[in-house]
């Protein structure tokens, strides 16, 4: 059976590789999504990568997951600090949940040291850049295949 894995990522992440690349790099979301693609395909797992600034959208694809996706891997971007509508979306998803983040948050200022999404995240990468992506896919492969 072959299996799905939503890669959802929150506000701003559009402007990925076109913008603060001291920060965040200069990889785009489409390189992301390639990366994780081929990982997947190796693996007979589909990625299928989405982006919205609107939180509400968040919240619709987390309900459209619980009906086709096996895993969801995360960057909830600002709303992880501050969306207890995504944490509550993310809590009736069954699957495995990765949370993702380019930066090391808790190296930068205070208010990123929290996320709601960690309440319900079953692993959390920070820090690893975009390649945070990948190996959340490489490790996602593992549990949707279990
Ligand atoms: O490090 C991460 O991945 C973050 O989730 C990124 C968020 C930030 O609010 C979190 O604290 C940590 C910001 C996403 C903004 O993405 C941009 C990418 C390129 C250029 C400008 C913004």
């Amino acid at each position: 059976m072959s299996r799905l894995v939503y890669i959802l990522n929150g506000p701003n992440l559009n402007l990925l590789g076109k913008r603060q690349p001291e920060i965040y790099g200069r990889e785009t979301l489409e390189d992301v999504e390639r990366a994780c693609s081929e990982i997947g395909s190796a693996n007979g797992v589909q990625a299928r990568l989405l982006q919205s600034n609107h939180e509400g959208q968040i919240v619709d694809w987390i309900h459209q997951a619980r009906e086709e996706a096996q895993g969801i891997i995360i960057n909830p971007a600002a709303l992880s600090h501050t969306s207890i509508a995504v944490l509550d979306a993310l809590n009736t998803f069954e699957g495995p949940v990765i949370e993702v983040h380019i930066s090391q948050i808790h190296k930068r200022e205070a208010f990123r040291h929290h996320s709601y999404v960690s309440h319900r995240a079953d692993a959390v990468m920070a820090g690893f850049g975009v390649n945070g992506y990948a190996l959340a896919m490489q490790h996602m492969v593992r549990l949707v295949k279990e």
